[in-house]
């Protein structure tokens, strides 16, 4: 099976917990954009829900879709949440980012009453780390920012388009990619460096996710609380 196809699976999974009148919250990347599609289906089978996106391509494809939209800011809570993730360890603590839309996506997430992550088995990791960690940063303050990180030990890169610009965020933000080694604490790492004065927040997702579901290259399909 390949890649696509366990990122299909497990999307469509997560899916099947949608129920008529929710708000749900519509993740970003290339397994999200599976659960996108699969709203989507039923939503033209009479499904009847509203989304917030996490991103403007999310959005962009959903509307493109057919998907009813709200705007965050007509919302005080979403029922669900379905976005994908970079890693995974085993107590559920996520980097994501690796997509760009970390900030919004960790503001979805925050404001869901479940928060259900799906991913291929690759993304299942003993420890973070692996996945450089995005972190995205007020470009007013880069010098002093980076130089912050580095004395973190996260040796940052920051992140360029491809055109060679450097990527800029659906916030105006930039994004320095940060390769800090395995994060043993990362509950630890997050709130240090939510405390640089330019750092808008990082792609740690800790204690945030209500349910992994991962799909497996055996066919088989698991769903970790
Ligand atoms: C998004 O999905 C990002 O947070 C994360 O980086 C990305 C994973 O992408 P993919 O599903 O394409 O592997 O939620």
């Amino acid at each position: 099976m390949n890649a696509d196809e366990l990122k299909r699976r497990a999307a469509e999974r997560a899916a099947e917990w949608i129920e008529d009148g929710m708000t749900v919250g519509l993740g970003t990347g290339s397994t999200a954009y599976w659960a996108i599609r699969r709203i989507a289906e039923r939503v033209k089978e009479g499904l009847s829900i509203r989304a917030v996106a996490s991103s403007m391509r999310s959005e962009q494809l959903a509307i493109e879709l057919g998907i009813p939209f709200v705007s965050l800011n007509e919302i005080d809570r979403i029922d669900l949440t379905i976005d994908g993730a970079d890693e995974v360890d085993e107590r559920l603590h996520l980097i994501k980012g690796g997509g760009g839309a970390l900030l919004r996506e960790k503001v979805l997430a925050a404001a869901s009453d479940r928060f259900v992550v799906i991913v291929d088995e690759s993304k299942l990791v003993p420890t973070l780390g692996a996945f450089p960690l995005p972190v995205e940063i007020v470009p007013f303050a880069e010098r002093l920012t980076l130089n912050r990180l580095c004395e973190l030990g996260g040796d940052p890169v920051i992140r360029l388009a491809p055109g060679g610009d450097r990527y800029v965020t659906d916030n105006g933000n930039w994004i320095a990619d940060c390769r800090f080694g395995r994060i043993v604490d990362p509950a630890s790492l997050n709130a240090r460096l939510n405390q640089i004065p330019a750092v808008v927040d990082n792609g740690l997702f800790i204690g945030m996710t209500s349910a992994v579901v991962a799909s497996r290259k055996d066919g088989s399909i698991e769903v970790l609380m």
